[in-house]
């Protein structure tokens, strides 16, 4: 331990801190000067990013001791105050760069570096520094980012004001469809935004720490847990197992009865006989420190029996594979597809068919911030659970029995959460922290690391497709025909519904009238599958949108034009039968055909024999909403000072908070509210039940649902002759204050396990994907350098919000296709090991042209938006592939490697056969 002087912010200060301390530590822990934040702890992602001595440093890199005695180090906290911020803070807020926010200070305080260096950088040099200084955002797709650098820059250079970088409201004062800046922005660009992580140093003395013991095997029995020595280590209050669960130590999750072969309660909080995949929870060690707790953890003894792991659907469907739970059968659920006729005449008598097999891999979330939490035991005996869940009162409902409490005496609030991607659909460490809550009857804290955080979290479920596409002598489709599983991993949460997805979007986009398809979600060894961005519907389209592609090719016409006539007319349904909300995927291919053409010359002119250039096109749609008549609820409250709107619209950073304000703020600026007097209370299981941030459904459900409880208000304050009471006005004449705005999508229909027909969703997304790739065919090494989209999302919201969304979601889309994969456990363990895309993967040239054809059941004649740009960007990468330099992927990610392979077997299949040799 030593004294140490730092100077931090521009003031001398002194720290007693341990030798191996980081300075991110210091800053954080002794300082609290959390903007600082941690993700990896390992240099990958540059948010632990600061300043020394005009250097950008990443702070969880840096020991104490080899911080200079006279260094100076800033951090965000002293750059700029929300009165008085810097210009790079202005426009990262303008810009809607900050989603989550997690990455945020770090890229500023990089950012910040570069432009006290070079005031008119190029776009490209914005892009090598973050490359360069490794800052890693998985929200924003980066180009929002450097677009925000470049206006700073202009503003430091004289050349623009800071007030012009901020967006305006309209004449009307309606902030809708404008770029108006969302709520939480201010505190996201000043490291105010208090994370999990953060809120854990906040806790009052005496919250106990918490550290997993963890299966180190992927499938064992459990033959005796042994808590003794790790008892006795130094500041251990506890070490808690199944024995100390008070409830039925079981998590369980919308799955169908009695279609589903198992009961659902298949996932254990606490493992007690079994271990059903790598990272299961074994044991909770509780002590005074983090540092304590993890050191016992290691010393808890765990006997075992291994079984076999089957770390695939493949392994898993072995006839002789063991049932992974014992009395289900490991294929334990099937959907089924049955439309239109039989398809086997169209098979017989079609002018071309395509027959291929595509496999959707493991997907990482590769959210930034590590999952964590907190719990406490209110005053009124309440167990209050702090965490990122997106899906509050649906985990409430998991996680009740399973920790046993009554539902009355349990509370879910969201932390502010940097990212998740649908992860945190499901419960992760909401459970767990309950039951030590309960046990130990202290406040607690549980904060996993990196590597807990990739490889104890869902991942994509990987789904093995076959499909057969055929078509007539004029290229339209006639038929298709599906057999897939899906490689659910052991836990049967939501798999029902994902297996159901492939019903639903295989195929979807094109007028086909005969279906025959089935399905089966199998059990794994491997990761559990959770929801993931685009939920079901990318696996559905990597089949699809690869044969669409394989089939036009037979049929020796262009991919996109072959696509074009196929698309959805007024006669056609969707593959479960239902009438398309809208016919817009003409208009979609209209508007961006221009820049298909100009995307093939440019291809056919920077093409080399050394890199080769290639377009593809795919289409992509995707439901909003849960299946069937979903609904949503919001609160309205007027009070002295102007109205508070309650909600749970979960903000993974998409933006729930702006969201829900300009819902709210377009009715009430009738009676002549302004933003600022719209209070937002929101995400507590206390307030009204909005249903889980999934499936794309907030902006129309809890939108909805914020309209009508606004509007009921409005109503209660119109007076006779139109004008508005006042607060006090409403309290004389005693109208009620607080109105429960609710909203059903009555119309919709479950979709049947057999035939897979229903209306499942009232709105659907709709975006085309154009791609232009470069393919190195030495290395096989692919690149994306143009990225051009067709999108209809109804009315936009919030222009900064939805762009932000769409140019994220289309890297995210490059990883799938190129990088990103969670299979091999030794392997795939850190951000950078799983592939996540780095400044320079994604292309900075990324357009987006927007279609608004209004949704009668939308909010304002608005959709959802936030899975529409990850549907269906990889097979149009896969497509880009094919076009440049004839390698056909059926398998993702496309590594290097796996095209460099498929290069070289094609150059072995047109080398000259040689001449045999005649004696
Ligand atoms: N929006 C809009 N105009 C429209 C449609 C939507 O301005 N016409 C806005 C909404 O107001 C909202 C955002 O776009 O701020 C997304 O809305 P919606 O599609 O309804 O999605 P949800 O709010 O339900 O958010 C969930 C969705 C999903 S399912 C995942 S997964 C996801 C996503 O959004 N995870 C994200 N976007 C994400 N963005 C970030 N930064 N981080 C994640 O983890
Ligand atoms: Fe420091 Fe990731 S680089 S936390
Ligand atoms: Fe960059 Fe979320 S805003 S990681």
């Amino acid at each position: 331990m030593k004294r140490t002087s730092l100077n931090v912010n521009g003031v001398e200060r002194w720290v007693v801190a341990e030798k191996r301390a980081t300075l991110a530590d210091v800053l954080r822990e002794q300082m609290l000067l959390t903007g600082c934040k941690v993700c990896c702890e390992d240099g990958q992602c540059g948010a632990c990013t600061v300043i020394i001595d005009e250097k950008p440093v990443r702070a969880c890199l840096t020991p104490l001791e080899k911080v200079a005695a006279n260094a100076r180090i800033t951090t965000i906290e002293g750059i700029g105050t929300p009165d008085r911020l810097h210009p790079l803070q202005v426009a990262w807020m303008a810009h809607g760069s900050a989603q989550c926010g997690i990455c945020t200070p770090g890229f500023i305080m990089s950012a910040k570096v570069l432009l006290d260096r070079k005031q008119n950088p190029t776009r490209e040099e914005v892009r090598s520094w973050f490359q360069r200084n490794r800052n890693l955002c998985r929200c924003t797709g980066y180009k929002p980012l450097v677009d925000a650098v470049m206006d700073a820059a202009a503003v430091m250079r004289g050349e623009k004001r800071i007030e012009d970088l901020v967006p305006k409201a309209k004449e009307d004062g309606s902030i809708l469809g404008t770029e108006f800046i969302r709520p939480s922005a201010l505190a996201k660009v000043t490291g105010t935004w208090d994370f999990g992580a953060d809120v854990a140093l906040r806790m009052p003395e005496g919250t106990l720490r918490l550290a997993l013991v963890q299966a180190e095997v992927s499938h064992a029995l459990i033959k005796g847990i042994d808590v003794s020595e790790a008892e006795a280590m130094p500041g251990v209050v506890k070490v808690l197992t199944w024995k100390d669960v008070k409830g039925k130590n079981a998590i369980t999750g919308l799955i169908t009865f009695p279609t589903n072969k198992g009961d659902g309660w298949d996932r254990p909080i606490l493992c007690k006989d079994k271990i059903f995949q790598f990272g299961d929870a074994i044991a909770i060690v509780a002590a005074d420190t983090e540092e304590h707790a993890r050191a016992a953890a290691k010393h808890v003894k765990v006997d075992l029996e291994v079984l076999p792991a089957y770390m695939s659907g493949f392994a898993a469907l072995e006839p002789d594979a063991i049932e992974i739970h014992p009395g289900v059968p490991n294929a334990y659920y099937e959907q089924g597809v049955v439309k239109g006729q039989d398809t086997r005449p169209f098979f017989e008598k079609a002018a071309a068919v395509v027959d291929i097999t595509t496999y959707c891999s493991r997907q990482p979330h590769l959210h930034l911030e590590p999952d964590c939490g907190e719990a406490f035991i209110d005053d009124d005996g309440v167990v209050t659970i702090l965490s990122k869940s997106i899906g509050l009162h649906l985990h409430h409902a998991m996680i009740c029995p399973g920790i046993g409490v009554a539902p009355e005496k349990l509370r879910i609030i969201q932390n502010p959460t940097g990212g998740t991607f649908g992860y945190k659909f499901s419960p992760t460490m909401e459970a767990l922290l309950g039951v030590a809550v309960l046990a130990l009857g202290k406040p607690v804290s549980l904060i996993y690391d990196q590597y807990q955080n990739i490889t104890y979290t869902g991942k994509r479920s990987p789904v093995n497709l076959n499909i057969r596409l055929a078509c007539d002598d004029d290229g339209k489709l006639t038929a298709m025909e599906t057999d897939w599983w899906l490689d659910h991993g052991p836990y049967s949460e939501f798999g029902d519904l994902v297996t159901l997805r492939q019903a639903q979007f295989t195929g979807a986009g094109y007028h086909l009238e005969n279906i025959r398809g089935r399905g089966r979600t199998v059990a794994t060894n491997h990761a559990w599958g959770s929801a993931f961005r685009g939920y079901g519907s990318p696996q559905a389209f990597l089949a699809s949108e690869t044969a669409m592609d394989m089939l036009a090719e037979k049929m020796g016409e262009d991919p996109f034009e072959f696509r074009y006539k196929n698309l959805y007319n007024e006669n056609s349904t969707t593959p479960t039968g239902q009438k398309p909300e809208v016919l817009v995927l003409k208009q979609l291919f209209d508007m961006i055909r221009p820049k298909y053409e100009e995307a093939k010359a440019r291809c056919k002119a920077l093409s080399t024999a050394e890199k080769k250039r290639g377009v593809g096109i795919s289409l992509g749609i995707y439901g909003c909403g849960l299946d069937g008549p979903d609904s949503s609820n919001a609160r309205a409250e007027l009070t002295p000072t102007g109205v508070t709107i309650y909600n749970a619209w979960e903000d993974h950073g998409q933006g729930a908070d702006l969201g829900t304000l300009t819902m709210a703020h377009e009715v009430l600026r009738h009676a002549g509210f302004k933003p600022s007097d719209i209070k937002l209370d929101l995400n507590d299981t206390r307030g009204p039940d909005s249903g889980p941030a999934g499936g794309s459904r907030s902006n129309v459900f809890t939108g909805q649902a914020t309209r009508v409880a606004a509007e009921m208000l409005l109503n209660a304050m119109r007076k006779e002759d139109g004008t508005y009471r006042t607060y006090k006005e409403m309290v004389a004449e005693n109208i009620p204050l607080v109105y429960d705005g609710k909203w059903v999508a009555a119309a919709c229909t479950d979709c049947t396990s057999d035939t897979a027909q229903g209306a499942p969703f009232p709105i659907y997304m709709y975006e085309v994907f154009l791609p232009e790739v470069e393919v190195d065919m030495e290395t096989g090494k692919v690149q994306v350098v143009k990225f051009t989209t067709a999108v209809d999302v109804g009315t936009i919201i919030n222009k900064a919000t939805v762009d932000g969304q769409i140019y994220g979601g289309l890297a995210q889309g490059i990883g799938l296709a190129l990088s990103e994969d969670f299979e091999d456990l030794e392997m795939h363990n850190t951000l950078r090991d799983c592939g996540i895309p780095y400044p320079k993967d994604v292309p900075d040239e990324m357009e987006i042209l927007y279609l608004e054809t209004p949704r009668e059941l939308g909010p304002f004649g608005s959709a959802g938006c936030g899975e529409a740009p990850l549907t269906a960007p990889h097979p149009a990468i896969l497509n880009a592939i094919y076009n440049a330099c004839g390698v056909r992927i059926f398998r993702i990610p496309a590594l290097p490697e796996v095209v460099k392979m498929g290069l070289d077997q094609l150059r072995a299949a047109q080398a000259p056969v040689a001449e045999p040799e005649h004696a």
